[in-house]
């Protein structure tokens, strides 16, 4: 018996030694293992063999499976070893070599620009609020006290997007103003940074897609003082700069009355240079104490709250901010232009 097992381990272990590819190992299974095969042979003779033999053939049989089992699998597992280095040695593999590095993207300076605003506000006590870019007239204007037939239209060129629906491309972020006021509860103080498009050419300072910041502040007893000082804090932090100072001129916007203009003192010079035309100041951004039609429209009592509000340029502030000359590098993706933030 144990001749017997002998020879069909060495036969099977030669024919598995000499197997190219799967189909030659399954010829060895089906032979041995298999149903039908040596092993189940062996096994199926029991019955008829004497009592004495019958252990001992038993054992071998299930030795034997167990010995081929093993041949099996470490050839199964040399072959598969061999393709790969087969693989591997077509492609000119050399796992020594350096990986590709990974290009490290960054985010785009406006974005970097409008956290740090964003910042600087929340650090006041402001809510950061979003409005929607397609907006209804009723908001982007009527709301604030610009309606249908009002020239002040004119002062902003509007892509309409369906004159019957009365849906804009935001002019402005001032119509979250009013979707403030319906939402909070005086008093409150809340920041809108994001984008707005007007029908306009582009130059270096002016872009059809461009990011404003609206400001407002509600609450009763707010005047002028507090916007200015308001203003002049958040812009000395953005800017990094302790003794910047800020001025107000006159200017109309409906919704404001009183309306400003707010100016800057040039960060860069002290005494005239080309980015603020040699006058030591820069136009900074409409402002001025909400108009109580705009208050009344967003559902505030004008004659116990009074709010300021005030709307700035987040790209001509990131001009300021990483002197860049040109707002048209906002919307190029240039990596070369990209890459320095
Ligand atoms: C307004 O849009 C008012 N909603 C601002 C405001 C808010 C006034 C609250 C009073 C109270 P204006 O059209 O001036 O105002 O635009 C505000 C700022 O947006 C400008 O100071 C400028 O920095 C920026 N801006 C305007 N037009 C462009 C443009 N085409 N490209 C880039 N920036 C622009």
């Amino acid at each position: 018996m144990n001749v017997d097992l002998d020879d069909h381990l060495e036969e099977a272990r030669r024919r598995i030694a000499e197997a190219a590819d799967e189909a030659a190992l399954r010829a060895v299974e089906r032979a041995y293992v298999d149903k039908g095969g040596v092993v189940a042979e062996m096994l199926a003779s029991i019955p008829g063999l004497p009592p004495e033999d019958r252990k001992a053939v038993g054992v071998n049989a299930n030795r034997l499976k167990t010995a081929i089992q093993e041949a099996l699998e470490a050839r199964r597992s040399e072959l598969a070893d061999a393709e790969l280095e087969a693989r591997r040695g077509a492609r000119g593999f050399d796992p020594t070599v350096p990986g590709t590095p990974q290009r490290r993207g960054s985010l785009h300076p406006l974005t970097q620009l409008q956290r740090h605003v964003e910042d600087v506000f929340t650090s006041m006590g402001y809510l950061v609020l979003d409005g929607p870019e397609v907006e209804l007239d009723e908001y982007n204007f009527q709301k604030l006290n610009i309606p249908a037939d009002h020239p002040a239209r004119e002062m902003q060129d509007t892509f309409w997007c369906d004159r019957d629906q009365h849906l804009v491309l935001r002019t402005h972020t001032s119509p979250v103003q009013i979707r403030a006021m319906e939402q909070l509860e005086p008093p409150f103080r809340t920041i809108v940074p994001g984008r707005v498009f007007r029908n306009e050419e582009l130059d270096a300072t002016h872009s059809h897609t461009f990011h404003q910041v609206e400001g407002l502040c509600v609450a009763e007893g707010v005047a002028v003082g507090h916007l200015v000082m308001t203003l002049r804090t958040a812009l000395r932090e953005v800017l990094m700069k302790d003794d910047l100072d800020v001025r107000l001129r006159p200017g109309y916007f409906p919704f404001v009355e009183p309306g400003f203009e707010l100016d800057v003192r040039c960060p860069f010079c002290a005494d005239g240079c080309r980015i603020c035309k040699h006058t030591t100041w820069i136009e900074f951004c409409g402002c001025g104490m909400v108009h109580p039609n705009v208050l009344r429209a967003g559902g505030i009592d004008p004659e116990r709250f009074s709010g300021f509000a005030f709307g700035f340029g987040l790209d001509r502030l990131a001009m300021m901010w990483a002197a860049i000359d040109d707002v048209r590098h906002f919307l190029e993706a240039d990596l070369r232009f990209l890459e320095q933030f």
